[in-house]
């Protein structure tokens, strides 16, 4: 398969339709996809024929996964740390033109959306759910941190439920993705064909009216999860509340419950260092005063992945070798150095990532 199919970019009556097409390998993201869904974007904010954008995947159980890393390691191997970083330059580049795209921009989350994925969909204005979602940031399982924007969304989510997701890598359906407000709307994924085609048959100047009259006529509301989360939020909020992973981690092994102690299981599983950084990557990201800032953080972060080995080997032995046996760099959080943290957050030699609507 060449590169050039893996998204489809479509015209329906006044929508700009861009479709994932990439289903061997979930959907994740490949850098041409996101150069073309960065430039469809660009091309449709000046276009007044275009009403709105719908994001969506070809049917199968992924919308999307995540990036393409395994290709952007490959790449760091070879052609080193600038070439890799050449991936999240246009991925984030991406991801604030969808944050500030100006007319309705619509994800159709029907199945997997974790990491990239997220980063696709969370960032537009309305964020639809069905019954297949399953949403995550697991970057912390693979050595790598919640990038994608997850700097800036992950401290505005209510109470403390940003750092037990992106420490975690815990998955929600439906219902808790909207009861979090990472969702706004849902609908049975039987429906989302009807809601397209009426949707193209609404002239340009009455589209965002017709999404709203379709949400509301359309929309559900979804099956309850087993265990919801928001009956957790108390105790997470008081769990996850430290200043640091130090404090966090003190918090989960001194809680009665047993939550505490699930959570501790969960967190040994993923590398140390990732959630030294992500611990203070989502405090710092709770006090910066735009998306830009927030994007830029993470520009600054992953250069710092990419010339560790952390990352490399998260993927190795989860996504190359799949023997579930990475070797971390640090056996424990408290052995990572202070200074290996800090350093993921000093300013570029060459300066920090800029955004517009120019170029790719
Ligand atoms: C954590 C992650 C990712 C992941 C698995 C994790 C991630 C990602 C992929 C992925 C999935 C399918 C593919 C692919 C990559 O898996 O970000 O190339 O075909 O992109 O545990 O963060």
């Amino acid at each position: 398969m060449t590169e050039t199919t893996e998204i489809r970019v479509e015209r329906r009556g006044a929508l700009g339709i861009l479709v994932l097409d990439r289903q061997h390998a979930l959907n994740a993201l490949t850098r041409d996809m996101v150069r073309r869904m960065s430039r469809a974007l660009a091309a449709w904010r000046a276009d007044p024929a275009i009403g709105a954008v719908l994001v969506k995947a070809v049917p199968g159980r992924a919308f999307c996964a995540g990036g393409d890393i395994r290709k952007v390691i490959e790449i760091r191997g070879r052609e080193g740390v600038a070439a890799a970083a050449g991936f999240f330059r246009d991925e984030y580049r991406m991801n604030w033109r969808i944050r500030n795209f100006p007319k309705p921009y619509i994800a159709l989350c029907d199945g997997i959306t974790m990491g990239g994925g997220v980063g696709i969909s969370v960032h537009g204005s309305h964020r639809i759910v069905t019954e297949n979602t399953l949403f995550a940031m697991p970057e912390t399982g693979i050595g790598f941190f919640p990038d994608v924007g997850g700097t800036w969304f992950l401290p505005r989510l209510p109470g403390e439920l940003g750092m037990y997701l992106g420490l975690t890598g815990t998955r929600l359906r439906a219902a808790d993705c909207l009861d979090a407000g990472i969702a706004t709307h849902h609908l049975p994924a039987e429906r989302l064909s009807l809601f397209e085609e009426e949707l193209a048959a609404a002239p340009a100047d009455r589209v965002e009216t017709v999404l709203g009259e379709l949400l509301s006529d359309l929309g559900t509301r979804p099956e309850p999860a087993p265990a919801p989360l928001e009956e957790r939020r108390a105790v997470i909020d008081a769990l996850f509340a430290g200043g640091d992973l130090f404090a966090i981690l003190d918090a989960l092994e001194a809680d009665p419950s047993g939550f505490g102690a699930a959570q501790l299981d969960i967190l040994r599983e993923k590398s140390p260092f990732a959630l030294r950084v992500t611990c203070a990557q989502l405090r710092r990201g709770a006090g910066l005063a735009d998306f830009a800032e927030a994007l830029a953080l993470e520009y600054r972060i992953v250069h710092r992945f990419l010339e560790g080995r952390e990352f490399a080997e998260g993927v190795r032995a989860l996504l190359v070798d799949k023997d579930r046996n990475p070797q971390w760099t640090w056996p424990d959080p408290r052995a990572v150095p202070d200074e290996a943290v800090e350093a993921c957050f000093a300013p570029l030699p060459e300066g920090d990532l800029a955004f517009d609507w120019e170029e790719v």
